[in-house]
């Protein structure tokens, strides 16, 4: 990983629409994130390379420039541990010295792990597993083109299907013992929505013990530090990473004594997507059956195992704390799981849209943009500018449009593509925004955001 940045130049293509310049600046936040074969998250506020944030802007760069989004995700797999597990942080050796903690030093799992790997220093923990919706993006993009663009793409396939199968085992496995169908987490961070309240009632039960102390070179990079966790929240995070520490990283360890296990239902469903995406790769690298129907399988059990966090009375479903042995009936956007697992029965989907579409979420009175706040503002744990406390994420937007056209509700999902996309064109390409004033917070420059303004923009009006 030793690049300079700045130095690729993405072929501008001709967007089929393009409000207000949408489509130059967000391959102009792309490039100049790019760090030749992978991407930073943000300019300065996240130097390493993140799990799924990788895998959003690969299904961006896939419109842009197909081998460069086949890098991205074959660096990122590079640093895959020997457990199938996916790493949330790939740990750039060149940069700049306290720019992000915990840095490699804290986490150290190549040194307390046989299964971390060897050629990169990474995380010990996973996030959601978009990738197989990104490689499946490159195949469509680049089998649209001519043969010598969809060899280059097939072989990519065949080399990464193993690699993405191998993930998703382990998610099917390691982090799914009781055989539910839902992926437990051991921390927050592992959720991608690190500080939303999903996580307040399971990390209330956390008796944070001597934590080694730690600098916060993350309100460096923000305006306001209530944009970002607070230090009762970060000494938490920092406590569970000392504890996964102690455990080697082990997971039948980690299992029988953590203190925080939560079956993340938002994570469970970018599964099922995820392994509707990898069925499709599948067929074109001609994988046994056995892997196929095992795949299958894993859906089945995994929309199963999402019917039983239906909560009836939020018309949502809900996160399982294993610990605490009860449900997080919390309102937040990870409740429309269903939704984005798919398969839904007409009734069940109703509900979900009239949710979304319901005072709690889009419908909010007085919201800048009818998009769904990260937490619905009656939450009590709801803050319109704290990170997943409230603002809007366009990640999250993103999700839902995407799961909207699954279900065939074309007309939803073009409304909702069309005001995210006015809602970047106005703040430009912010991490997330709040929801009320439309302020754009955290860090400029979002390459997720960037990525998924551009997969949108292909999509066209009616999501061809
Ligand atoms: C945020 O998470 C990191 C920790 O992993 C942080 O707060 O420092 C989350 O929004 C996460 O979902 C995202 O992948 C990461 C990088 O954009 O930032």
């Amino acid at each position: 990983m030793k690049e300079r940045q700045g130095q690729r130049s993405y072929p501008e293509r001709e967007a089929p629409e393009n409000p207000s310049g949408v489509h130059p600046l967000a391959a102009g936040v792309l490039r100049r994130n790019s760090l030749e074969s992978w991407t930073k998250p943000a300019p300065n506020l996240y130097p390493h390379q993140w799990s799924w944030d990788s895998a959003f802007i690969a299904l961006g760069l896939a419109h842009l420039d197909n081998q460069r989004a086949v890098r991205e995700l074959e660096t990122l797999f590079a640093g895959q541990w020997s457990t199938g597990k996916v790493p949330h942080v790939i740990f750039n050796p060149d940069a700049p010295p306290k720019s992000y903690f915990p840095d490699a030093e804290r986490w150290n799992s190549s040194a307390l792990s046989e299964h971390a790997p060897r050629s990169a220093r990474t995380s010990g923990l996973c996030q959601p597993p978009v990738h197989a919706i990104a490689v499946a993006r490159i195949w469509e993009t680049a089998r649209g083109k001519d043969e010598r663009h969809a060899e280059r793409a097939r072989a990519f396939l065949r080399g990464n299907y193993p690699r993405l199968f191998a993930w998703h085992r382990y998610l099917a496995t390691a982090r799914d013992p009781e055989g539910s169908g839902l992926v437990t987490i051991y921390h927050p961070w592992e959720s991608g929505t690190d500080n939303s309240p999903r996580w307040d009632a399971a990390l209330e039960g956390v008796e944070v013990g001597e934590v080694p102390p730690y600098p916060r070179h993350d309100l460096q990079h923000v305006r306001d530090p209530s944009e970002r966790p607070s230090i009762r929240e970060y000494d938490r995070y920092l406590w569970l990473l000392e504890l996964l520490k102690r455990a080697r990283y082990d997971e039948a360890t980690v299992y029988e004594a953590h203190p925080f296990l939560v079956k993340d239902v938002l994570f469970s469903a970018i599964l099922v997507a995820a392994n509707e995406a990898l069925l499709e790769i599948a067929e074109v690298v001609e994988a046994p059956d056995e892997e196929r129907a095992l795949i299958v399988r894993w859906i089945e059990r995994a929309r199963g195992g999402l019917e039983g966090c239906w909560d009836e009375g939020l018309g949502l479903c809900v996160d399982y704390d294993v610990r605490g042995a009860r449900p997080a009936r919390v309102r937040t956007v990870a409740g429309l799981a269903p939704l984005i697992a798919g398969g839904l029965a007409p009734e069940r989907l109703r509900t979900q849209l009239g949710v979304l579409d319901s005072h709690h979420f889009a419908g909010c009175p007085g919201l800048k943009w009818p998009l769904p706040p990260s937490t619905s503002p009656d939450e009590v744990g709801f803050h319109p500018r704290s990170y997943w406390r409230g603002p809007t994420w366009p990640v999250a937007n993103w999700l839902i449009w995407w799961s909207l056209l699954r279900a065939g509700e074309e007309d939803r999902a073009a409304r909702l593509r069309r005001t995210s996309l006015d809602q970047l064109a106005e703040g430009g390409f912010a991490e997330y925004f709040e929801p009320f004033t439309g302020e754009p917070l955290g860090s400029d420059d979002q390459s997720w955001t960037a990525a998924v303004a551009l997969d949108m923009l292909a999509a066209g009006e009616n999501g061809a």
